[in-house]
């Protein structure tokens, strides 16, 4: 604790120096292992690629760009991370991690990857080894970092778990399909303005306030796309009207969204086929890794079968287009029995979510058909399909073999004591809101129940401090109203000290204005939780400190959420406000689906069940990487007494680190990194 509380900061620089304590060692990881072990070598470099025939610097491992792995059920994933970024690389947190996506990590909390949370990022120059047992669900998840937005500049890749025996689904062949989103500018650059004081007089440059990231450049299918495609998309059929090039989408001067029909020329720069044969059918692997795009993927003329959500199967449903979020991965089944020829495959923007954006398409080609011709249909045009009503993700349930013990197909993955995936009744709930604040200091933040959470608390990871003293959470815990905020807490929010705020969901009310710091819920393992997220107006309780700064802050947009360490039950969807008495009735707990990524929509709530089956900390978050970057999360700290020692080579920290909600300022940026995004 002392080495939290005595740290001081560097104000000009936002850097923080910080005392690294050793870590204990752990004899279970030198233990022999019976499993088989599946290795990869990660080496993690920088190159040029042109992703959507723009060339930019990205991450990349052994010279592959979204590097794809497997491992079969039951091994041992054995991955060495090897962090050969240069030093002239723009990473905020100056260091990489790297997580399972989907993963439950039981009894393997050490390598879920959260930089600060799990553990210190790796830094350049150093390695290490993610080294546990794969005990998960067969099924299709992905590896991204997690350290700062690493994942934005390419940091990611499709991870499949084979099942040891039958696939439980029947089909000739896969495919993957790995969507993403993709800016032309570095993510570190995009994310420093949002640390910036916001006035909304002053979103315009360098040195205003601050600044939205706007949507990405293009849409790509497995890495593949053409910004301004919907100009070139034009070009080649008339009668396709120019929509992409909406004007409704706000973009600062200098960074301008009009692009145009990028030709192809740069290598690399490919439209995607996804080939097929005649007469067969395919297992699709989709997932979305993208930082913003919720996604609504059709292949024109072909229905598909959605037969599993992040990894569990689901009953099979038939749907035209699969809207897909940040995080969440669908298998379906796709029939190749339409006449052989081309088909547009479309990734469009879902409708309504966030006008203005590009759209990204590929091909689905048939053996046979003329490889040089693109598809002749008329192509899905942005805002042209209807986004998935609540009747549509309602559908997506448990089979019910899965809900019985006698008839659970072996090789099932099952949450701590349950004999089947039937939800067990819950033994608490947390209500969480949904805001947008202005926080006293003048930043604007994502906060849960009115706490913007920080990634960067104190160069000793989360865990590993409440591991060492699990009293601290209640200890530290701070009901500060903003009335009587003191003037250095004000100052700690801006990054300049690491005294951080600390605040429980433990039953007493929320702060009632927003605030900065680290939201937790400290739960017993084996309890069983329901968790309602509750959009809220942007400005809702308290979360203007300034009114009349800016606009009236009252919208709302949907968030992609995400849990770390567990899977759990979807229970219902609503709009409006979430009524305890009329709505926990209708709640399903007869089939719900057992994920690990779903959708706060607009306007509405969701809630979810867990059991807190896995010690540790875990971090639930949106997965709009920019908003969780501004603080939307919250960690269950479940007791951390029961965890794992960490690792003997888990890495420590540097002596810097950066603070993920300091003031950085274009000067600092520059020197630090050459560019400010601003440039071209
Ligand atoms: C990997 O890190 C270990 C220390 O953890 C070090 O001994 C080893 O030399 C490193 N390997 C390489 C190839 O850098
Ligand atoms: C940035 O915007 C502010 C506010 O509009 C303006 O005063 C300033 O001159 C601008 N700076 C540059 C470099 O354009
Ligand atoms: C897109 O909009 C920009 C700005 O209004 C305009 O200059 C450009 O010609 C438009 N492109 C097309 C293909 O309509
Ligand atoms: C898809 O097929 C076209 C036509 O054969 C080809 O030009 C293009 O390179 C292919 N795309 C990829 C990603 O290989
Ligand atoms: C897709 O399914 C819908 C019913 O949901 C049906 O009306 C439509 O004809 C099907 N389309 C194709 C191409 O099979
Ligand atoms: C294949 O498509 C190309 C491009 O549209 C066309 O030039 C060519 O004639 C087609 N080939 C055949 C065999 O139809
Ligand atoms: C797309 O959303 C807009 C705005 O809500 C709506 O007017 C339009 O009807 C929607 N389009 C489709 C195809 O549902
Ligand atoms: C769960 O709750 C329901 C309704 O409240 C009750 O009927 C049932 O017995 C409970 N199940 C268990 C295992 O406690
Ligand atoms: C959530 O917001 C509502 C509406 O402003 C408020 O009444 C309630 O107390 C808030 N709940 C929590 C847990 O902060
Ligand atoms: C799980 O079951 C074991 C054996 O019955 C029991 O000792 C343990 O308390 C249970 N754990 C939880 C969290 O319910
Ligand atoms: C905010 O809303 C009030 C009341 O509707 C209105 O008078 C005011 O003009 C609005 N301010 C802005 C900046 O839109
Ligand atoms: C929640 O309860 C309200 C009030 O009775 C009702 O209007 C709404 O339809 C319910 N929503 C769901 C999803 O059950
Ligand atoms: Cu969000």
């Amino acid at each position: 604790m002392a080495a939290v509380k005595s740290m001081t900061g560097c104000i000009a620089l936002a850097v923080l120096h910080c005392i690294s304590l050793s870590t204990a060692a752990n004899p279970a990881a030198q233990a022999p292992l019976g499993p088989a072990i599946t290795h990869y070598d990660f080496d993690v470099t920088v190159g040029k690629r042109s992703p959507d025939c723009f060339e930019k610097d990205v991450i990349l491992v052994n010279g592959e760009y979204h590097k794809q792995i497997e491992v079969t059920q039951g091994n041992i994933l054995e991955v060495t991370v090897y962090n050969d970024l240069p030093s002239t690389w723009p990473l905020v947190s100056e260091g990489i991690s790297v997580h399972w996506h989907g993963f439950s990590m039981n009894g393997a909390e050490w390598y879920d990857g959260v930089g600060y949370l799990a553990q210190c990022p790796i830094q350049a120059g150093t390695n290490f080894t993610y080294r546990f047992q794969v005990n998960e669900q067969p099924g299709t998840y992905f590896w991204h970092g997690h350290a700062g937005n690493e994942k934005v500049d390419g940091f990611t890749g499709p991870l499949i778990v084979r099942p040891a025996g039958p696939e439980p689904f029947t089909y000739d062949e896969e495919r993957i399909l790995f969507l993403s989103d993709n800016y032309h500018t570095s993510a570190t650059a995009l994310t420093f303005p949002l640390n910036r004081p916001f006035d909304a007089k002053k979103q315009t440059n360098e040195t205003g306030g601050w600044d939205w990231v706007a949507v990405p450049q293009a849409i790509t299918l497995n890495s593949h796309g053409f910004y301004g495609d919907c100009e070139l998309l034009q070009g080649t059929n008339t009668a396709i009207p120019p929509k992409c090039n909406v004007t409704t989408q706000w973009v600062p001067p200098g960074r301008s969204k009009f692009l145009p029909y990028a030709a192809g020329t740069n290598p690399g720069c490919k439209r995607e086929n996804v080939t097929v044969e005649a007469g067969k059918t395919y297992r699709i692997r989709m997932i979305n890794a993208g930082s913003l795009a919720y996604l609504s993927v059709c292949f024109a003329d072909h229905n598909v079968t959605i037969v599993a959500a992040d990894a569990y199967p689901t009953n099979p449903l038939t749907v035209p287009c699969v809207d897909i979020n940040l995080g969440q991965r669908y298998d379906v089944l796709l029939k190749a029995d339409k006449p052989v020829g081309n088909y547009w495959l479309s990734a469009l923007v879902v409708n309504a979510t966030r006008t203005g954006s590009p759209a990204g398409y590929g091909v689905l080609r048939y053996a046979g058909a003329n490889a040089s011709a693109l598809p002749s249909d008329p192509i899905l045009q942005p805002e042209s399909v209807p986004a998935w009503t609540f009747g549509t993700v309602s559908k997506i349930t448990l089979p019910k073999e899965y809900l019985d013990a006698s008839t659970l197909p072996k090789g099932t993955v099952l949450p701590l004591n349950q004999s089947s995936l039937a939800p067990p009744n819950a033994t608490k709930t947390l209500l969480v809101n949904l805001t947008q604040p202005l926080l006293p200091n003048g930043q604007l933040r994502w906060a849960l129940n009115n706490v913007a959470t920080f990634g960067t608390p104190s160069c000793l990871p989360t865990l590993n401090l409440l591991r060492n003293d699990p009293g601290l959470m209640a200890r530290d815990a701070q009901r500060t109203r903003v009335g009587d905020m003191p003037a250095d807490l004000a100052a700690k929010q801006m990054g300049n000290d690491l005294n951080v705020p600390m605040y429980l969901e433990d039953g007493s009310p929320s702060p009632a204005m927003p605030m900065a710091g680290q939201d937790f819920m400290p739960l017993q393992k084996g309890d069983v939780v329901d968790v309602i997220l509750q959009n809220l107006p942007a400005n809702a309780n308290g979360g203007d400190y300034r009114p009349g700064v800016g606009a009236n802050r009252t919208a709302q947009e949907q968030h992609p959420f995400h849990m770390h360490g567990h899977h759990f039950w979807v229970l219902a969807y609503g709009l409006g406000t979430f009524n305890e008495a009329a709505n926990t009735s209708s709640f399903n707990t007869a089939n719900p689906p057992f994920r690990d990524s779903f959708t706060i929509f607009k306007n509405g709530w969701t809630a979810i069940r867990f059991k807190a089956d896995n010690p540790g900390v875990w971090i639930l978050h949106c997965h709009t990487d920019w908003h969780l970057f501004m603080g939307q999360k919250m960690y269950f700290a479940t007791s951390p007494e029961l965890a794992q020692p960490p690792p003997a080579d888990l890495p420590t920290c540097p002596n810097t680190c950066m603070y993920n909600f300091g003031p950085f300022s274009p000067s600092f940026v520059r020197a630090k990194w050459g560019s400010t995004g601003y440039s071209t």
